[in-house]
């Protein structure tokens, strides 16, 4: 095939000429070696951005990325990509790469080290602190942006190594409440159905979910369906305007955690007006409510009782949402005729009560039986590109083994240490080592009882909510040891002792796990810059220098994250949560788990795609993760916020993204497109409290809430929040907005609510 420049720059985000200097820009240009007329060779990887795990290829000449393009060979995105996929080349190549370990002095500077001495250093500290204060003063701060082989290698390090249950990760910001919801309802974790839904079902519905946004390509996935057929419906709700209204068939904005009313009065209309699948609900689920904090069975009069709280027109003013539009819309969900998938992400899970807001989704599609079928199914949205394959399969959390294993249970923790070959007892029950939640881990950082932090692959000083309470507080602790593995300066680099530089992305090897159970593998196709190194051989070197040799033999070196991951598949074998091999993942575009002969699953609990489901009459559904083979129609009650506007602080703050950044903005303030597109982080508010503000666009205002304040400037309509409610991301490190946000954690899942907070705003 001749290849001509040109080609490659179509495949690319068009790189632009001009250079002028941003000022809140932190990188180099991604230049294209446009001289060079040779093809470049190009390889598949899986996006590493978003959740949606689309399938890319990265065109590589001279050592370098320098083209981007979709991968019309992934089932996933079918050779499309967002901004942010293109972006993917320039993640690699801005100006202030982490290149050498950096050690701080005593006048507090950051200085070039070796890795000898920063391993040693580490190593030695962590034994010292061990000594003198337990295995549970030294800790692990993982994300779900970990490769798979990375997230095992740290598991396995602080649980068979340090024999600490001190590993958390930021998914528990991000996805604990879907796990939690789906564990307590199905029996194991994930969603039953896969992306192939989004083609197949006839109505969505969102629930708080900015997929234009945050899942584009699913997103675009979703768009084609409905410009095939026309009785198609794209239902969102959605507490603001967001560019996902202008795909929606309808667009409705509710309160602040009114949610939890609104899937009650629908399901109040289902159970009464004769929606109820009779059949499936009798042959496929049971009925609970949890009374005086005991689980309780009840059945589906009571369930009915409980509901009657929720009469649509009862509970109307309190959502916002007409009476009539959520009868109208419970029918379309009810309609035997239709079929539906629910979707949700951040709206839903990070919220006080999360976990309840899940299980309340689940109710609809189990009441009608439109769970578990092509086209039909609740489908929790991930966040992260391995927040699924890594934190959630391998268990990365302080509770988890990997498979939906926990340390509570002894024979979890026995069929573990049976394969990694050390002796019983070596796994700490929660007994010997507590389960210590991140914002728990973070309260005793800051305290003092944990001496010292490992964060990998994540950004807490600039992510978790009430950032000021904890930074300060570790700031101003003289004996604690932070290390941090990063692959460039960040607000957390800044609290560090240590430094290590990391490879990233396609600079090693590694798997991630999308949001539909696909496990993707990607090969190393660049060398990184300087000495940085992958994370799994940073922790592989220093669980050998404390002694934990046994753990990570030398002959695994070669081949480190194949050996890695091998490994983990043998404890998914037999889980039903089995995953690929190997070489299956490397040949392929990813399989979907479990994985059977090369064989994915696309929908779970149904016989005619799930073979772990056997004999199941009379329809072939079993939720056979629980023990009965039933899935839980949880009664769960409205419960209000932690936090409302009142007098003092009369609005809510609603925190999140926007497409062009990803997160704290490490990586897409480096890409110029991206950075040139939103240079910083605004206010958006209503018009009508702008006016009461006397504030336009472009003007600054300072936010405070109970927590903390800043100024910065009001945008204008990208986001469209209603009267009341204002609306900020938290990608921009000189606006740190989580100083504002509440921390409060819904009791089941320990997942904080950005969502909602008080705030009152003044003209600066
Ligand atoms: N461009 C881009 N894409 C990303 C990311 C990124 O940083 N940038 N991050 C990825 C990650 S890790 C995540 S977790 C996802 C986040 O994806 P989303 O959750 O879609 O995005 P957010 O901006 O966090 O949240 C905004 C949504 O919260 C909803 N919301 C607010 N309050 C409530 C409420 O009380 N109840 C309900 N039900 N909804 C409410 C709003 O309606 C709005 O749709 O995006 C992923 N994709
Ligand atoms: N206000 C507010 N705060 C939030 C949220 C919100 O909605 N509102 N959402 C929460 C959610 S859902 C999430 S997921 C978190 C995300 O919060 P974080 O995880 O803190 O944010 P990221 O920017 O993704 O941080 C990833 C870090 O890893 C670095 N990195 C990239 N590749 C590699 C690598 O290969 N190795 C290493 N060692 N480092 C690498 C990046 O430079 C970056 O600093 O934020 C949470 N915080
Ligand atoms: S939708 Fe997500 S996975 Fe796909 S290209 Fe965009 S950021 Fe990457
Ligand atoms: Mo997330």
């Amino acid at each position: 095939m001749a290849f001509t420049r040109r080609d490659v720059l179509k495949g690319c985000l068009a790189v632009a000429g001009g250079t002028a200097a941003l000022p809140l820009f932190r990188g180099t240009l991604f230049t294209d070696a446009s001289a060079a007329e040779d093809e470049p060779t190009w390889n598949k990887a899986p996006c590493r951005f978003c959740g949606a795990g689309c399938g890319v290829e990265l065109g590589i000449r001279g050592g370098k990325i320098v083209a981007v393009r979709g991968d019309a060979q992934s089932p996933v995105n079918k050779g499309l990509l967002c901004a942010k996929g293109y972006g993917l080349a320039q993640v690699l190549y801005g100006g202030d790469r982490l290149t050498k370990p950096l050690i701080r002095n005593n006048s507090g500077d950051l200085v070039e080290s070796t890795w000898d001495a920063a391993l040693d250093l580490i190593a030695g500290k962590w034994k010292e602190l061990i000594a003198a204060h337990g295995r549970d003063s030294v800790a692990m701060f993982g994300s779900g942006q970990w490769t798979i082989p990375e997230g095992y290698a740290a598991l396995k390090f602080m649980k068979g190594g340090v024999r600490t249950n001190n590993i958390e990760a930021n998914a528990r910001f991000c996805m604990a409440s879907a796990v939690v919801g789906y564990l307590t309802t199905f029996g194991i974790d994930e969603p039953a159905g896969c992306y192939d839904d989004l083609d197949l079902t006839d109505t969505y519905f969102l629930w708080g979910s900015n997929m234009a946004e945050m899942h584009p390509m699913l997103f675009n996935r979703m768009l084609q369906r409905r410009n095939s057929d026309p009785d198609v419906r794209i239902i969102h709700f959605t507490t603001l305007g967001t560019m996902t209204d202008g795909g929606a068939s309808e667009t409705h904005l509710f309160k602040p955690h009114s949610d939890l009313y609104l899937a009650n009065a629908m399901a109040h209309v289902l159970v009464n007006e004769g929606f109820v699948d009779k059949s499936f609900v009798a042959n496929h689920a049971v009925f609970k409510r949890t009374i005086d904090a005991v689980d309780t069975d009840i059945d589906l009069a009571a369930y009915t009782a409980f509901l009657d709280d929720y009469r649509p027109s009862d509970v109307a003013p309190a959502i916002g949402i007409a009476a009539e539009n959520i009868v109208r819309l419970a029918r379309m969900f009810g309609d035997p005729d239709r079929k539906c998938m629910s979707l949700w992400t951040m709206g839903v899970n990070q919220h006080t009560r999360g976990t309840h807001m899940n299980h309340l989704i689940h109710n609809l599609h189990l009441l009608t039986g439109k769970m578990a079928k092509p086209g039909n199914g609740s489908f929790s949205l991930t966040g992260q590109p391995s927040a699924c394959g890594t934190c959630r399969e391998v268990g990365t959390f302080t509770h988890r083994l990997p498979s939906d294993r926990v340390v509570a249970n002894a024979t979890h923790r026995a069929e573990v240490e049976e394969v990694w070959g050390v002796p019983a007892g070596t796994i700490p029950s929660p007994t010997d080592s507590p389960l210590t939640h991140s914002m728990a881990m973070w309260d005793k950082v800051a305290s003092g009882s944990i001496k010292s932090v490992w964060v990998s692959t994540t950004n807490p000083m600039q992510s978790v909510p009430n950032l000021k309470k904890y930074r300060d507080r570790i700031l101003a602790r003289e004996d604690s040891f932070i290390v941090v593995s990063d692959v460039y300066p960040t607000e957390t680099t800044e609290i560090a002792d240590v430094v290590l530089p990391s490879a990233c992305y396609v600079e090693k090897e590694g798997l991630f796990g999308n949001s539909e159970r696909r496990t993707q593998h990607f090969a190393k196709l660049v060398e990184p810059p300087g000495e940085a190194r992958s994370d799994a051989w940073q922790f592989v070197q220093v669980a050998r220098k404390m002694g934990f040799t046994s753990l990570f033999p030398t002959d695994w070196d070669t081949l480190l994250e194949k050996y890695l991951f091998d490994e983990y598949r043998k404890l998914t074998l037999g889980t039903k949560h089995d995953v690929a091999t190997w070489d299956q993942l490397v040949a392929s575009r990813g399989l979907r788990w479990p994985v059977y002969d090369g064989q994915e699953t696309k929908w779970r609990f149904n016989a005619t795609y799930d073979r772990n489901v056997g004999q199941a009459e009379p329809d072939g559904i079993k939720f056979y993760g629980r023990a009965d083979g039933k899935a839980v129609i949880w009664a769960r009650p409205y419960e209000p916020p932690p936090e409302v506007p009142d007098v003092t602080y009369p609005l809510w703050l609603c925190t999140g993204r926007v497409l062009e950044h990803w997160h704290t903005g490490t990586m897409t303030r480096r890409i110029p497109q991206l950075h040139r597109a939103v240079p910083e982080a605004l206010c958006y508010l209503n018009a009508g409290d702008a006016s009461d503000l006397g504030v336009a666009p472009g003007d600054q205002v300072v936010i405070e809430s109970r927590r903390g304040s800043l100024t910065m400037k009001v945008g204008d309509c990208r986001f469209r929040p209603p009267k009341g409610l204002v609306y900020v991301p938290f990608f921009d490190e000189n606006h740190l907005i989580n100083e504002v946000v509440n921390e409060e954690v819904d009791p089941l899942s320990k997942q904080p609510d950005y969502k909602k907070c008080a705030v009152r705003l003044k003209k600066a």
